[in-house]
C-alpha cells in the first residue's frame, strides 16, 4: 500500500509507550503495512549510532518511510495524516478546522502539562500487571493537583455520553485516554463520563493491538 517499502516504527521493548502507541493507532487506523522495531531503553540502545542516525534525538518513536526517517510522536502522526489522506485512509484528525484545532491542543497538552501525575501513575501501570511494580502510592500534592487538572479539562472536552470527542474518533481520543487510564488502572475515582470514555477508547482494536502485543512479563525502566 505504501508502494516501496513497508514503514517501520521504532518503540520500546516495554510495549508502555504512551508516544508509541499514538504512532502505532495512527498507523494500524489507517491500515498501512508497518513492522515495529523494539529498541531496548533499559540498555540505552536508544543512543546506540544507528538508533541515533534514524531518530536524530535518540528517543522513541521514530518512524523510516524509505530513505525517510522521522521522530516525536505528533510529528510522526501529522505526518502520516498529511502523506496518507482522508477519504483514501482514515483521517486521524477531525474535518472541522476549529475540532481540529481542538485536537492539536489536546494533544499538545498531554505531552507537555500533568508531569507529576505523569511520573506518579506512569504507564507501566496502564501496560503491566501491578504485581510486578512497586505498590501504587498515595498521589503526592502536586500529584492531586495535576489529577484535578486532567478531570476539569478533560471535562470541558468529553461529551456527556463519554463518546468521541469531535463526533467520530480521532487520534487524540487516544492520547486523552491514555492519560485517563493512568487513573483508571490504578483505582483512582473518576466522573462516570470520563471513565466511560477511556474504557470505551481502550477497547478500539488499534488500541487493544498496542496494548495485547506480547511484552515481557516484568517491566524494566529505562536507563537515563
Ligand atoms: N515528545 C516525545 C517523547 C518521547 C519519549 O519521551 N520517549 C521515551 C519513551 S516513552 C524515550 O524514548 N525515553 C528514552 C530516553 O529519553 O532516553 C514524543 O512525543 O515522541
Amino acid at each position: 500500500m505504501t508502494g516501496r517499502h513497508d514503514l517501520v516504527l521504532y518503540g520500546n521493548d516495554m510495549w508502555s509507550s504512551p508516544y508509541v502507541l499514538s504512532c502505532f493507532v495512527a498507523l494500524r487506523e489507517k491500515q498501512l503495512p508497518f513492522t515495529v522495531r523494539t529498541v531496548a531503553l533499559h540498555e540505552r540502545a536508544q543512543r546506540a549510532e544507528d538508533y541515533v542516525r534514524t531518530s536524530f534525538t535518540a528517543r522513541v518513536p521514530a518512524l523510516v518511510d524509505g530513505d525517510f526517517t522521522l521522530s516525536e510522536s505528533s510529528a510522526i502522526v501529522e505526518y502520516l495524516e498529511e502523506k496518507w489522506p482522508a477519504p483514501e485512509h482514515a483521517p486521524l484528525f477531525p474535518p472541522n478546522v476549529e475540532a481540529r484545532a481542538r485536537a492539536r491542543q489536546i494533544m499538545a497538552w498531554v505531552r507537555s502539562d500533568l508531569l507529576p501525575l505523569r511520573e506518579e501513575r506512569s504507564a507501566e501501570y496502564v501496560f503491566f500487571p501491578h504485581d510486578g511494580l512497586r505498590p501504587v502510592a498515595p498521589l503526592s500534592p502536586r500529584g492531586r493537583g495535576a489529577l484535578e487538572k486532567l478531570i476539569d479539562v478533560a471535562g470541558r472536552v468529553v461529551p456527556p455520553d463519554g463518546g468521541p470527542l469531535f463526533g467520530a474518533w480521532s487520534i487524540a481520543d487516544t492520547d486523552l485516554a491514555m492519560m485517563l487510564q493512568r487513573l483508571v488502572k490504578t483505582n483512582e475515582p473518576l466522573p462516570d463520563r470520563l471513565r466511560a470514555f477511556a474504557e470505551r477508547e481502550w477497547l478500539r482494536p488499534s488500541v487493544q493491538a498496542y496494548t495485547n502485543a506480547p511484552r515481557p512479563a516484568q517491566h524494566r525502566p529505562a536507563a537515563t
